[in-house]
């Protein structure tokens, strides 16, 4: 028997090997066992934190990545017996209500003779992408690799007879670039799914097929398995297709611990089970499968502390190849979208959507190239960063990596001057870093210590230039006591500034030598228990050095201190300042500094203690 059978024989050879009674209990036997799978499947793979951010590091780190749609839909590229199809090219099959057996013309038309994965890796990876997500399997059914599962596939149902995903994972492993799989839940193709559903294949979740459960457990799952283990390690399993009504959120959850169970360290997005909220993508309230978080052609308005996202958007209009859709988004604004989205702690998943003969449109070659070398220069501002500390920047964005800002300046000022919203004392130093030397910057503070770096007249980079500035350290985190009460010790302070420093030996354990008003010190605490707090300070100054005035502020509060003379720099006494209300749980910075310095220095600051009030 040939094996160019028709489409509900292609599926239904691995029904009919059921009808003997052994399988009728089996199925019997997979009915009753889903239930309590579901339920035992929501702990087959407990994970802590640590274990969690460990697999989830690099994709973290990677923050850009190429999406690539491609498949039988981009024969009729658009185009349906001479019409334009209006809408994203990969659903003409749903749009032009193309029936099953006239669509798999198109896949005996499907001869990609120019594709070359080793080109389109090095696509991705000069771009500064670190990791390429395929659609293995689109909405259409046609699946890109040799499957033994199906006959609806690169092999066996179009004239081309190689194994795509084979070719791509192998030149992935050869430029280190991390393979990963698009798979479609919903599939018009197969009869036990959206076949049937004929010409509403997508139906928005109305009409169920009895024989889904099948399809789930016959098809899709095997296919799964071929995929992780064939073409694996797989970076990311990206599934999409998910509204269906057919699809639950216990099927998301059993789906994600199979795919886990089958490669651990794998991670897949949150489309998996019905947690996503629309297009908007974030993950809804409640336990929900899936690891991170999947806006569609928008980006979040502000970042989204502690939350993995990341943003899939197309170069032009459509995911797979329109021939006529130019409407091509430009360097300037793919950059600034990268950098928007790194400066919200999210990844950027930029898509491409080659011809039917295997070849990357001109048009997002050229762009990908010119990202490519912006990311040349400036990829420390990218690669292993996190979200903005600053709410919003007038002039661009900023990234944060450990002791460094780096400020994505857009808007360039016209009068050589950037106002940073931050103390100057809080800054070492800031240089170009696009500029050969790194030369120093000069800096200088606004009437409130603000910031401002002077910087060229003219951009260096009109699209986006960045700014390094090297912060002063951050103070270590001090735990907050079983008591309740938070001491900060001088040891654990930082100083911001030129000459006070801390101490230590000789009856010394404190911040000394503050002969200049302009330093000032900080710690940084963390609170789980909240409450009111008295601050006391324990200081030491020796007679006719006292008097400075200076001002604790923390959490948005500030309580006001003069210094008075203990008889000594040695001679520490503890002075309760006054109260402070710590209403939320979290980490915070508490800072001593000096208004005024009537003599030669200002005073040892030994601690700082929150000591809680008990009501
Ligand atoms: O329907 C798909 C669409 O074709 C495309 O794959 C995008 C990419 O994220 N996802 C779905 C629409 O949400």
């Amino acid at each position: 028997m040939s094996n160019k059978t028709t489409t509900s024989q292609t599926y239904a050879r691995v029904h009919k090997c059921r009808i003997s009674p052994a399988i009728v209990i089996m199925v019997l036997s997979f009915l009753v066992i889903p239930a309590c799978a579901q339920i035992t499947a929501k702990s087959a793979l407990p994970e802590n934190k640590q274990q969690r951010d460990e697999r989830m590091q690099w994709w973290r780190e990677a923050r850009f990545g190429m999406f690539i749609h491609w498949g039988v839909n981009s024969v009729p590229a658009g185009t349906y017996k001479g019409k334009r199809i209006p809408g994203i090219g990969e659903w003409i099959m749903e749009r032009a209500d193309i029936p099953v057996a006239e669509y798999e013309q198109f896949a005996k038309q499907f001869n990609p003779v120019k594709f070359n994965a080793d080109q389109w890796v090095q696509i991705a990876r000069n771009a500064g992408m670190k990791y390429i997500v395929i659609t293995s399997k689109h909405h259409d059914g046609f699946c890109l690799w040799d499957s033994k599962v199906g006959n609806y596939d690169i092999m066996d149902a179009s004239p081309f007879k190689r194994d795509i995903l084979k070719e791509l994972s192998d030149s992935c492993k050869k430029h280190t670039i991390r393979l990963c799989f698009y798979h479609s839940i919903m599939d018009w193709h197969h009869p036990d799914a959206q076949a049937p559903f004929y010409p509403n294949y997508d139906d928005r979740g109305e009409r169920s097929n009895p024989n889904f459960a099948r399809y789930v457990k016959t098809y899709m799952k095997p296919q799964l398995r071929e995929l992780i283990t064939n073409y694996g390690p797989l970076g990311v399993l990206w599934f999409d297709g998910e509204w269906i009504k057919d699809w639950t959120e216990p099927q998301g959850r059993d789906l994600y611990n199979y795919v886990r169970s089958l490669q651990p360290d794998i991670i897949v997005n949150n489309r998996v089970g019905k947690g996503r909220k629309g297009m908007q993508g974030l993950t809804k309230e409640g336990y929900f499968a899936g690891d991170f978080s999947t806006p569609e052609q928008e980006i979040p308005p502000t970042g989204l502390a502690g939350v993995d996202w990341e943003t899939c958007m197309t170069m032009n209009d459509t995911w797979g190849f329109k021939s006529y859709d130019h409407n091509w988004k430009s360097l300037e604004d793919l950059i600034h979208k990268l950098v928007d989205i790194a400066s919200k702690g999210g990844n950027f998943l930029l898509n491409v959507g080659p011809t039917a003969e295997g070849i990357i449109p001109e048009a997002s070659v050229e762009r990908l190239e010119d990202m490519g070398k912006w990311m040349a220069k400036n990829s420390e501002s990218i690669y292993g960063t996190t979200a903005s500390p600053f709410e919003k920047l007038p002039w661009g964005r900023c990234t944060t990596k450990s002791g460094k800002l780096y400020l994505h300046v857009f808007d360039w000022p016209k009068d050589g001057e950037l106002k940073v919203p931050l103390p100057r004392n809080d800054v070492i130093k800031a240089y170009l870093l696009a500029h050969k030397d790194r030369a120093e910057l000069l800096l200088g503070s606004d009437d409130n210590g603000n910031l401002i770096v002077t910087v060229p007249r003219r951009a260096p980079d009109k699209v986006n230039t960045v700014i390094v500035l090297e912060k002063e350290a951050e103070p270590a985190v001090t735990s907050q006591a079983k008591d309740g009460s938070v001491t900060l010790k001088a040891s654990n302070a930082v100083v911001r500034g030129t000459n006070a420093r801390y101490e230590s030996g000789g009856g010394k354990d404190n911040i000394g030598f503050w002969t200049n008003p302009d330093d000032y010190v900080i710690w940084r605490f963390n609170v789980t228990k909240t409450g009111t707090f008295n601050a006391e300070v324990t200081f030491a100054c020796a007679a006719g050095a006292g008097g400075s005035r200076y001002v604790l502020a923390v959490g948005g509060q500030e309580l006001a201190g003069t210094v008075k003379d203990t008889g000594g720099w040695t001679s520490f006494v503890t002075e309760k300042l006054g109260t402070v209300k710590i209403t939320r749980p979290g980490t915070y910075n508490l800072s001593v500094k000096p208004k005024t310095m009537p003599r030669s220095a200002v005073m040892n600051l030994k601690s700082v203690t929150l000591v809680p009030i008990r009501k």
